[in-house]
């Protein structure tokens, strides 16, 4: 079957089933691709419930009802079939849309997957949205939630823009006048929402020798342009609001900047997808920072919120989320603080510390990918947790850069391999991935880890 006849085939049995329960997961990815399904359910006027997770684990299966609704899992499952066949579903009561590796059980449930289809680059968001414009083209709407989905979920990274049918979305929504497409924009973290000086100074994708990590340094660069950073009542500018000829003045004086120092520039310039209706200034201005609004909201447990957002809420949900956005803020800046100033242990190939039960796991990935930038890029990062509701589990977090990677480097390979050893589970991208492991083996697990990425590095020998 194509990508397009499991589209076509979800939104057919969808429509025979007048009540669904949803069990999504928390991060943007699976927030967005929750409000997708469940406001193509609405329109439809199909009855539904939502169900969230951390991840689809025995504890948490339980709380999947065993009643007659039909269960549709988003951005999970594909992995969990064999859970879901052990929770006693059949065949005919699940529909799975995901985008991650597909475990298969003796069940053939019906699944909406674009990975085995060779679209590596699209998230569960993406796959969520074909099923609903299926259902009613009417949809098209939500293909900004699509697009905020796949880019919380990092499918523009490596590229610098989306690829593929996530692009297409993008292309789609565009078309209908929900999304603007701006294909070369400055790759930048924040253009919506920081003072652009802050915005080029956190941002070491690329690393900017003088800039990056440098405030002052990012701020003199400016002053030295001789543009307006300011407002008149002396409010600092984001870079959207900057007039495109002094935009050009920015991007052409980082490009000498870069080169300078022997790098490469490419990577200054990223496609941007921005939301015109939404408010200026705010993070629901472009799909990165509303990813980061979303992954705030499950990262703090409050999925809900997100998904209020998602559904237009910008009273009270937004509130409550944007101030979940500063704590998460702070608690990062704390940990990757408490990185930095602890120090990491370097091992052949990886370097690695352990913040013990300092820190939320929710945040150690970010944390770990913050740090890198400032510890030696060259070796991936890991970064193990303790779990809170078991404190027998640890949760590893592992960070590498798109130059590693590029050299052969797969950490979700490496990551489950060595937690299969030891009894744990493992998943994730090449560039950034995670596992769960007993607490009793960390040590033989970090060695394993560094060992396997050697291997990776030279697979011939
Ligand atoms: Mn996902």
């Amino acid at each position: 079957m194509s990508l397009c006849d499991e589209t076509r085939a979800a939104a057919k049995e969808i429509a025979a089933h007048p009540k669904v329960t949803i069990i999504a997961h928390i991060d943007a990815d699976g927030i967005a691709s929750e409000s997708i399904i469940s406001q193509a359910l609405s329109r439809a006027g199909i009855e539904h419930a939502t169900i969230f997770v951390r991840q689809l684990e025995p504890m948490t299966m339980h709380q999947v009802p065993k009643d007659d609704s039909f269960k549709i899992f988003c951005d999970l499952g594909a992995g969990q079939q064999n859970l879901i066949d052990e929770h006693g579903l059949s065949e005919e009561e699940v529909l799975i849309l995901d985008h991650h590796v597909s475990q298969p059980v003796g069940r053939e449930y019906l699944q909406v997957n674009c990975l085995p289809h060779g679209f590596t680059r699209m998230s569960a968001a993406g796959v969520v949205f074909l099923v609903a414009m299926e259902m009613d083209p009417g949809n098209v709407d939500l293909s900004r939630l699509a697009v905020i989905g796949n880019v919380g979920d990092m499918m523009a990274r490596e590229d610098c823009r989306l690829v593929g049918p996530a692009r297409d979305i993008a292309l789609q929504g565009a078309g209908a006048g929900h999304i603007e497409i701006i294909p070369r924009d400055l790759n930048c973290y924040g253009t919506s929402t920081r003072p652009l000086y802050v915005c080029l100074a956190y941002n070491d994708d690329p690393f900017i020798p003088g800039i990056t990590n440098n405030v002052n340094g990012a701020l003199r660069f400016l002053q030295r342009l001789g543009i307006e950073i300011q407002t008149p009542d002396k409010r600092w500018l984001v870079w959207e609001e900057l007039p495109p000829e002094d935009k050009r003045l920015v991007t052409s004086g980082l490009v000498q900047q870069i080169i300078s120092s022997g790098e490469r520039a490419d990577r200054l310039f990223a496609e941007s997808y921005l939301f015109p209706d939404e408010a200026a200034r705010t993070p629901l201005r472009n799909a990165q920072e509303f990813a980061t609004l979303l992954n705030a909201c499950g990262r703090w447990t409050r999925p809900r919120v997100g998904g209020a957002i998602c559904r237009g809420d910008r009273g009270a949900a937004y509130r409550e989320a944007e101030h979940m956005l500063t704590n998460h803020r702070t608690v990062i800046r704390e940990l990757l603080e408490y990185i930095l100033n602890t120090g990491v242990r370097e091992l052949s190939h990886i370097q690695f510390i352990h913040v013990g039960n300092r820190y939320p796991d929710t945040i150690v990935g970010i944390g770990a990918g913050m740090a890198l930038s400032r510890l030696n890029i060259h070796k991936p990062i890991m970064v193990m947790v303790e779990q809170p509701e078991d404190p027998t589990l640890t949760k590893v977090s592992m960070r590498t850069t798109e130059r590693v990677v590029a050299g052969g480097i797969d950490l979700q390979r490496a990551l489950i391999a060595a937690s299969a050893e030891v009894g744990g589970a493992g998943g994730g991208h090449r560039i950034a991935a995670g596992a769960y492991i007993p607490k009793e083996s960390e040590e033989y697990f970090v060695n394993r880890v560094n060992q396997l990425i050697g291997e990776q590095y030279a697979p011939e020998s």
